[in-house]
């Protein structure tokens, strides 16, 4: 078969045995994850319509209170993945805690947590902008049949076995990896079917793409501006960079995966640890990154060596083709 006429189910089947272990269970939490995609993809879809259908706080048909929607995406994840049953563990960046999935009648034998911001970037929600949702998947340290513990998801990411995101766009993709390279499909709104259109994605080796909230600058470090100062001067090596920046962590790492740019989220004294979280976002980006051949770091090191101490801990992130990353070290070295 042509690989692009793949849908997502019959690529899941066909790399079942490329992934671990081949139970079954990865690939059932896998189509899990597509499923609850698709549900969200259709809340958002409606996102313009709240004014005719009523907006946060107001009260439904059903006699509901309208919620926010990265509440919503919280909430169809977790539902649609408890109810099959396929993971014993969730941690979400909207919930304090983790989430131990055990009930009187079902001992829960999965391997699998799951890590997941469910709307990223929400606040572009209302303008119409792309956001998406993260996610990351490891497999539990403590015993199987136990409740999970905290330290099942305090894991570094390189531990991670498989993460993706879903990007909300012109067109909903759904890029992830278990691996062994990265794929992306584009759904078929029509029929609610996801399509191989990006088999093995590589990111370009360099760019001329710099992505960062550079209304933050003056609270950047020395590095940090001299750096931006190098994209934006043009010389007889390079002509100045592009500057985009959406101010959605899925878009903004999607067109630099496919372009060839770099992201970046630095400390600053506002934020002096960073504004990402480690767990929900810098770790399944990196560890995409890494895997279509692309760089990353919190500006010293690989932020998938970084051993988290919890669950919703920060760190600076630094992302894109592999030689502007260095080069940024660079610029960053000894602060
Ligand atoms: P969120 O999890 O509250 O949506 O914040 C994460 C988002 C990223 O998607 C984006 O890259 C960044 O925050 C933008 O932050 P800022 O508005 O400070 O530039
Ligand atoms: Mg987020």
């Amino acid at each position: 078969m042509n690989l692009k006429h793949q849908t997502l189910g019959e690529f899941v089947i066909e790399n079942q045995t490329a992934f671990h272990n081949s139970t079954g269970e990865f690939s059932k939490l896998l189509n899990g994850i597509g499923l609850a995609t698709k549900l969200v993809n259709h809340e958002i879809n409606k996102a313009g319509l709240v004014d005719i259908l009523g907006g946060v706080g107001d009260i439904n048909v059903q006699g509901e209170a309208q919620q926010k929607l990265d509440l919503v995406a919280n909430d169809m994840f977790i539902d649609t993945l408890t109810k099959r049953e396929i993971v014993c563990g969730i941690a979400s960046e909207e919930e304090e805690s983790f989430i131990s999935i055990n009930s009187l009648d079902f001992q829960n034998k999965n391997k699998y947590v799951l890590l997941i911001d469910p709307l990223d970037g929400s606040s572009n929600i209302d303008v119409n902008v792309s956001v998406g949702t993260i996610f990351s998947i490891y497999r539990r340290v403590t015993p199987e049949g136990s409740p999970v513990k905290l330290e099942d998801f305090l894991q570094k990411g390189s531990e991670q076995v498989a993460a993706g995101y879903v990007i909300y766009g012109s067109s909903t993709m759904l890029v992830f990896s278990t691996g062994h390279g990265v794929n992306g499909f584009t759904l078929n709104p029509a029929i609610g079917t996801f399509y191989l259109s990006h088999p093995n994605m590589q990111q370009p080796e360099d760019g001329e793409i710099y992505t960062v909230n550079e209304g933050n600058r003056d609270f950047f470090t020395d590095g940090m501006k001299k750096y931006i100062r190098y994209c934006q001067a043009g010389n007889d090596d390079k002509s100045p960079y592009k500057a985009r920046y959406v101010g959605s962590l899925v878009a903004d790492f999607h067109r630099n995966l496919i372009k060839g740019g770099i992201y970046m989220y630095p400390c600053s004294a506002m934020d002096p640890k960073g504004k990402l979280r480690l767990l929900y976002e810098c770790n399944p980006m990196a560890f995409l990154a890494k895997q279509a051949g692309g760089g990353e770091s919190d500006g010293k090191q690989s932020v998938l060596d970084i051993k988290p101490t919890e669950l919703h801990q920060r760190v600076p992130f630094f992302t894109g083709s592999k030689n502007m990353v260095k080069k940024l070290e660079s610029f960053l070295e000894g602060e």
